[in-house]
């Protein structure tokens, strides 16, 4: 590894005693080994075309990384990054498990569906990351948070590169951290590039420690190859976080010694300045301290060396002999199972609320009922909403519960993931359905994977609040129907509740389901909705059952939401000219309930889908064709598709009601399917 090392380190464990510091000494060496020969194991395999996927060499931070992890407890989480092996490895998740992780066996992490670092282990305390850089960092921030309501004194703590710190994610983690001084310490693996991009390209700043100012948060920059400088910060910072003292970012300024990937030659780079580096190997570093403290060094090196390579080796031994998954894997553990909902029913007198109240009623009836419910949005508390659904409920479960956040998207729902992870149950709000495309990468990538990627051991149980739709003149941003952002995305639930009751009881199973819930609730319902149920709470309503809304023999309207009103209307319609058509109300969207659909259309042999979100690639393209696959031959007419217009929620009275499905239109194309 280049020259030798040439400089020393300091030590903070002058208190142990003698016994104790040897062992110390030997621990930290074995770790740090495992970490090097672990890593360039996986290169040679990876040159040996034995792994599957890239590999992202960790080479030249170990010290970061068994220093960071030293000072955590069992309870605490990482949330390591994409070349951190180590920080699987120090917080003593099995060698054997890890590589046959990496090369895609049936006894990895994720048991094969996922690839490299993309997993974890609840119990070891480590969660994977996506591959979206920075995306951990507000679940990292979530999961502090979820520590702090639950008054438990653990830590989280986040490992990022100096190039992630350039994602609006980092921004969002750090400022929602600063302001609720949370127990999250972000380590900032500084290995100078990102990629072929060098940090003088990244950040105006010159340090990454510098951005923790905009955050009012405590800093430190530290050399990141002298693992016990490492460790000192890192300990300092974890016992502030532990006594509630607020979060920590930490700069270590280390090195990638391989390239980017093992892909990657790294010709961006001087060799002048990797010989440097190299001259500061952080292993060679720790050896030249125990050199200094009068270990024999032939002797040490070499016999750990042989009980490390001896681990590795039966590392490779376990995964090369896991054979790889079975394929139906692929298509398992993309749900949890349900368990229903654990909260009583309502024993109240009956009250009549809107579609509104109802929401209302049941976010403080489950709060009540289960301590793990927390909500969390943009002027939820004080304000109550912005649209008052959240009223009242920061006077009756206080600020630790109803949580006002910053403007960011991505920290609520990213947030709302890591409560999860630490056992609460989240409300996020969007304000607008239409924001949570600023929230995204946390619904698509974060939430919904998280039970694929962890084989099924644990999943994100949020649900996501989205007040939706059209019809309140609200233009372009204020009207969007979202759900076909969603539909194609494995590991999402949406729900679409048509009236109050559905809207109470699709929010109690929502709460309680174990994965991640979109409940698109609609400003146009809101206050034109009622329905009389006790206390303003219904029963739970299960995901994925639609309702007959109207039962009828000549043709199926299938709608959910907003539409449902209005395709009932038209069936009013209808009847009294003598029609009789039949409307399904779907209440989720995903999962479909195919059988439902199937025995209307066997009934009627004539189908019509309805909705307010848009034609192209909408939920009734999906129906449509999955109708055509399995039932064409009980067809009496063509399928038809009753949805807005391809084109934007137009502002303008006469421009929106010219896009979006009505009544009239509705009528129309119900007797001309009948007619046919
Ligand atoms: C949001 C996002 N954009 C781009 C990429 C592609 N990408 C993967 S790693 C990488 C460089 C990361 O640099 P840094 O955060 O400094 O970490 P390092 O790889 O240096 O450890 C890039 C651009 C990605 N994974 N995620």
């Amino acid at each position: 590894m280049g020259k030798r090392a040439t400089e020393t380190t300091a030590s903070g464990h002058q208190a142990l005693s003698p016994e104790d510091r040897q062992r110390m000494d030997r621990d930290l060496y074995v770790k740090l080994l495992l970490v090097r020969l672990f890593d360039e194991r996986v290169s040679t395999l990876h040159r040996q075309s034995k792994v599957v996927g890239g590999v992202y060499s960790g080479v030249g931070q170990e010290a970061v990384v068994v220093g960071a992890c030293q000072p955590l407890r069992a309870g605490d989480l990482v949330f390591p990054l994409h070349r951190d092996m180590g920080v699987f490895l120090t917080r003593g998740i099995d060698p054997g498990i890890l590589l046959a992780q990496i090369l895609g066996r049936r006894d990895g992490l994720s048991g094969g569906r996922d690839s490299f670092l993309h997993t974890g282990d609840l119990a070891k305390g480590v969660i994977g990351a996506t591959s979206m850089l920075g995306a951990t960092l507000p679940v990292a921030t979530g999961c502090a948070l979820g520590f702090r309501t639950l008054g438990q004194d653990r830590v989280a703590m986040a490992f990022f590169g100096e190039g992630s710190t350039s994602r609006g994610d980092f921004h969002e983690a750090l400022n929602f951290a600063g302001i609720h001084k949370l127990p999250v310490v972000f380590i900032c693996e500084n290995n100078q590039y990102a990629f072929t991009t060098p940090i003088r390209m990244q950040m105006p700043v010159e340090t990454v420690a510098e951005r923790a100012d905009a955050y009012a948060m405590r800093r430190a920059r530290t050399n990141g190859n002298d693992l016990f400088r490492v460790m000192e910060v890192v300990e300092a910072a974890v016992h502030r976080a532990r006594r509630g003292e607020g979060a920590t970012l930490i700069d270590c300024v280390t090195y990638r010694i391989h390239g980017h990937s093992e892909h990657d030659p790294a010709r961006y780079r001087e060799a002048e300045e990797v010989a440097e580096w190299g001259a500061r190997d952080p292993i060679e570093l720790y050896e030249l301290y125990l050199e200094k403290r009068g270990y024999d060094m032939a002797k040490l090196g070499a016999e750990v060396r042989l009980e490390v390579k001896a681990i590795v080796d039966r590392a490779v031994e376990f995964a090369e002999a896991s054979p790889y998954p079975e394929t139906e894997t692929a298509s398992s553990a993309i749900f949890l199972e349900s368990k229903g909902v654990p909260t009583p029913n309502p024993e109240a007198e009956v009250i009549e609320v809107t579609y509104l109240a109802a929401i209302n009623k049941t976010l403080a009836w489950e709060m009540d009922h289960d301590a793990r419910v927390i909500c969390m949005g943009e002027d939820i508390g004080i304000g109550g909403g912005a649209f008052g659904v959240t009223e009242g409920l920061l006077d009756l479960f206080g600020s630790e519960r109803v949580i006002d956040t910053p403007i960011s998207e991505s920290l609520i729902t990213g947030g709302s993931v890591g409560a999860s992870l630490v056992g609460l149950l989240p409300v996020a709000e969007m304000q607008f359905a239409d924001f949570i495309s600023c929230g995204f990468d946390q619904v698509v990538n974060s939430a919904s994977t998280m039970a694929y990627r962890h084989a099924g051991r644990f999943g994100a149980p949020i649900v996501v609040r989205c007040p939706s739709g059209a019809r309140i003149r609200g233009g372009l941003f204020h009207s969007q129907n979202i759900e076909a952002f969603f539909l194609a995305t494995p590991g999402i639930k949406i729900v679409a509740p048509s009236n109050a009751a559905d809207a109470s009881g699709l929010l109690r199973s929502a709460i309680h389901d174990p994965n991640p819930v979109i409940f698109l609730e609609y400003k146009y319902l809101y206050r034109r909705e009622k329905a009389k149920l006790p206390g303003g709470v219904a029963e739970p309503v299960p995901i994925g059952r639609a309702a007959v809304r109207r039962e009828g023999r000549q043709l199926s309207i299938i709608t959910y939401g907003p539409t449902t009103p209005l395709c009932l209307e038209a069936a009013g319609r209808l009847e009294k000219d003598g029609f009789d058509p039949e409307v399904i109300d779907l209440r989720t969207v995903k999962p479909l309930d195919m059988d439902a659909i199937l025995a209307s259309v066997a009934k009627t042999g004539r189908i019509m889908i309805v909705h307010e979100d848009r034609y192209f690639s909408g939920l009734g393209a999906e129906i449509a064709a999955r109708i055509a696959d399995t039932a064409f031959t009980w067809l009496d007419a063509p399928v038809r598709r009753v949805c807005t217009e391809d084109t934007h929620y137009a502002y303008s009275p006469p421009l929106e009601d010219a896009i979006l499905p009505s009544v009239d239109g509705i009528a129309r194309v119900a007797r001309e399917l009948i007619e046919f």
